[in-house]
């Protein structure tokens, strides 16, 4: 056979970028970035290669898994099917519904059939005990577009193409390359602000690899960001600089907004977020004055104590200087395919909680924080089995280690997943779905947080064989089967629905359906659809009851009496404590690309980064072992000191800790590192919000008495 080339868009990250990949004979010879994507212009990272070495893997899990007294056993599909479809009815026959936990993990969103699939499935399922990544990262993010928009999915993003002036809280996009904010090559993007002869400002305890780029860097004191986000929001009232323009009219607690903030003048929240009242009026003046700007904040602002404050100021801090849904501001997608649903209010917050801590419901999902603690806590209501699709929350959820003892003890698990890893490695039956190159994609989520309005849909590179299943055909199989119960009859089943055909109906119903925009349009355009810069969509967009944004709502207000107890007590931490915040890595993706050679190779990079002051007073050199210990546990690392962390910082990456017995991870057992989240802890927690405070964790620091192998 000749070379070819296959056009696909990476759907390893959020920046979707467009691919150009050669092959002959079923191998990949090269991938490149696709020139003729109109949105990412031949950007990619060198994480892009890594679709091929999953591809080759030999790690790989191909065929069902059965855990036996004599090991794992391959099992064909069907029979898999049915003997997880049994004991999932068996467990809700024992237990009840809510007794069985599911949690999805993040690639979920990065796979069109996962994610059109999986609904259909837990509906048969039945339980409410639901959990998933949302809560260690984003939910603060949903809350906000929930109580200000009327909808947790009606996302604004910086127009990054058309700003003068960007404000990045908590994010390093040249690292992580965008998040809640589909932006290939978001390093270009950056330089055009610059050199149109706009400004960027970072607000970050580490000078990141961003920060480095940027304008301005200045360091805050993790977990304080929402005392940094009222001052500037009280200096925009008490300086006059409130100009909400046409939203004047359809915005409502203006100045409720104003009363509220009025007592966290600059001067009362500088201490304890380590800015210098000048330089938190001059963040505030700056971000009022540009006549197109935006202040962004994403991960470092999200999980945090008072994420859900954060993402409520940062939204209004954009409506209070001008810039929400203005051009070069905060703006809204125009997606070619709804992801809100039915019109309606929405009104998924707290209709049930969580079994030990009564944690509120929030999108259908608690808190993953507890989730190990349902299960470990004896009486009613206990989970005993668990579900888990394309998730690590051994290694990426607080207290991991008390979450893997948990796991441990479960009469029930079964993993949809491509690796025997460290969370997998607990279950029962591990399904394994065709991924990556074997499967069609559409990015049924980025394209609506993308930072122009795109479409695009790949094909599968390579045929899966007739010995794998997709991932929508694992969750159909085990939803026709729990749905028929013994009835179930494989040999007169329908054939279960590829969900491309829901695709194709909402993208002819969508936006750009009058355009002619379908499935077929897209196969025939194979590097994407360029559809225009972002729209200024509001009043029209929002789903709130009375069309009308409240940004005074008394959720948020309510919140602030926790943050007046913070600021009034001060941060709970000792004088030889440091606070741990975690850091991403290009050539890693969270946890599960570590046994790719190419990416992994290299120095060791799970090192515990510190500024030179605090390395000094531990007496510690660079490449020394330390122990670092929290209130939920303790591991060694190496030491790397440097000036990049602000004193009393600490940072490492999250996403390792392989030395776990039973995996089937040859190359990242040999890279094992440390789990950070053997450190965060579940009992710190937005209680707004649910998502777990893994920034600013109160840590000790000190050398290890015992070397580590590097
Ligand atoms: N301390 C700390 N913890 C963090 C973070 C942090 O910054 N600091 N970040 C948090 C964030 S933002 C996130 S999103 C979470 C991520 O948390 P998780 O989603 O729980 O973890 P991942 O490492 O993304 O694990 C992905 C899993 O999906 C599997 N997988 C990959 N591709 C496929 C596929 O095509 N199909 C299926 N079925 N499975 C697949 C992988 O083998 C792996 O088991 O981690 C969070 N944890
Ligand atoms: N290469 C690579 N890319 C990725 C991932 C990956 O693991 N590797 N993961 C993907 C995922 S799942 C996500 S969600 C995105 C995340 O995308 P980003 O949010 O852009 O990525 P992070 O690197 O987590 O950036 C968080 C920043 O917040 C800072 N920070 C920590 N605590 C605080 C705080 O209290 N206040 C402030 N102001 N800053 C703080 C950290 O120092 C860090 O620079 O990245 C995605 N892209
Ligand atoms: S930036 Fe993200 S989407 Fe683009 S090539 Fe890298 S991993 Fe893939
Ligand atoms: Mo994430």
């Amino acid at each position: 056979m000749p070379i070819e080339t296959h056009y696909r868009a990476c759907n390893l990250c959020e920046a979707i970028c467009g691919l150009e990949i050669t092959h002959e004979n079923g191998r990949v010879l090269s991938i490149a970035g696709d020139a003729q994507d109109p949105f990412s212009r031949g950007h990619i990272c060198p994480k892009a290669v890594g679709l091929k070495d999953i591809y080759e893997d030999p790690d790989r899990l191909r065929r069902p898994l059965k855990r036996t007294a004599d090991g794992w056993q391959e099992l064909d599909w069907n029979t898999a099917l049915d003997e997880v479809a049994a004991a999932l009815r068996q467990q809700r026959e024992a237990h009840g519904p809510h007794a069985t936990a599911w949690y999805a993990g993040n690639p979920s969103v990065h796979n069109s059939g996962t994610q059109l699939a999986a609904p259909g499935f837990l509906r048969a399922l039945g339980s409410r005990s639901l959990f998933s990544a949302s809560s260690v990262d984003q939910l603060p993010h949903h809350f906000a577009a929930w109580q200000l928009y009327g909808h947790p999915l009606l996302l604004p993003v910086p127009d990054l193409d058309r700003t003068d002036h960007w404000l990045i809280l908590g994010g390093n996009p040249l690292v992580s390359n965008g998040s809640l904010m589909t932006a290939p090559d978001v390093a270009k993007r950056l330089q055009a602000i610059q050199a149109r002869g706009g400004k960027v400002v970072v607000v970050d305890p580490r000078r990141s690899e961003t920060a480095a780029k940027a304008d301005t860097h200045h360091f805050i004191r993790p977990g304080t960001d929402v005392f940094l986000l009222l001052a500037m929001t009280q200096v925009l009232f008490a300086e006059n600089l409130v100009k909400p323009g046409r939203l004047a009219g359809i915005t409502d607690g203006i100045e409720a907004l104003g009363a509220a903030v009025a007592e966290f003048t600059p001067e009362h929240v500088g201490a304890i977020t380590g800015i210098a009242p000048a330089e938190i009026r001059t963040l505030a003046r700056e971000l009022a004055a540009a006549e197109r700007g935006v202040i962004y904040g994403r991960v470092g602002v999200s999980v945090q104590e008072f994420g859900g404050l954060c993402l409520w100021l940062i939204n209004a801090l954009n409506l209070l200087a001008g810039h929400l849904d203005e051009p070069g501001g905060y703006m809204f997608a125009t997606p070619a395919l709804d992801v809100l649903g039915k019109p309606g209010p929405y009104n998924r917050y707290d209709r049930y909680r969580s079994r030990v801590r009564q944690a509120p419901e929030f999108m259908g999902e608690l808190p993953v924080a507890c989730l190990a603690e349902d299960m470990l806590t004896p009486g009613a209501g206990q989970l005993r089995a668990l579900v888990t699709s394309c998730g690590n929350p051994v290694l990426s959820t607080p207290n991991g280690g008390q979450l893997d003892a948990a796991l441990a003890g479960l009469e029930f698990m079964v993993s949809i997943d491509i690796y025997l890893n460290e969370t997998t490695r607990h279950a029962h039956y591990i399904l394994p779905p065709a991924t990556g190159l074997e499967t069609a994609h559409y990015d049924v989520s980025f394209h609506a947080l993308a930072i122009r309005n795109t479409s695009r849909y790949s094909e599968p590179l390579f045929d899966k064989g007739p010995d794998a299943r997709y991932d929508w055909e694992i969750f159909e199989g085990l939803r026709q089967r729990l749905e028929a119960g013994d009835a179930f009859d494989v040999a007169t089943a329908p054939a279960p629905e590829n969900p491309e055909a829901k695709i194709d109906l909402g993208l002819r119903y969508g936006a750009y359906g009058r355009t002619g925009l379908s499935l077929d349009k897209l196969r025939d355009n194979p590097h994407g659809i360029d559809l225009g810069e972002l729209q200024p969509r509001l009043p029209a967009a929002l789903r709130t009851e009375n069309q009308r944004i409240n940004i005074a709502a008394p959720l948020f207000l309510a919140d602030l009496d926790r943050a007046r107890c913070v600021l009034t007590a001060g941060l709970l931490v000792s004088d030889n404590q440091l606070l741990l915040i975690s850091r991403r890595e290009l050539r890693s993706n969270n946890s599960w690309m570590h046994n790719l050679p190419r990416l992994i190779k290299g120095r060791n990079r799970c090192t515990l980064q510190l500024n030179p002051a605090d390395a000094a007073a531990r007496q510690l050199v660079d490449g020394q072992p330390v122990r670092v210990r929290s209130r939920v546990g303790s591991i060694e690392l190496p030491v790397e000191i440097t000036p990049n962390l602000m004193p009393g910082v600490v940072s490492m990456p999250h996403g390792y800790g392989h030395a776990r017995p039973g995996t089937r991870l040859e190359v990242a057992q040999a890279h094992a590192g440390v789990s950070i989240n053997d450190l965060t802890d579940e009992a710190r927690l937005d209680e707004l919000t649910g998502n777990a405070a893994l920034s600013a964790v109160p840590v000790w620091v000190e050398a290890a008495d015992v070397n580590l192998t590097p």
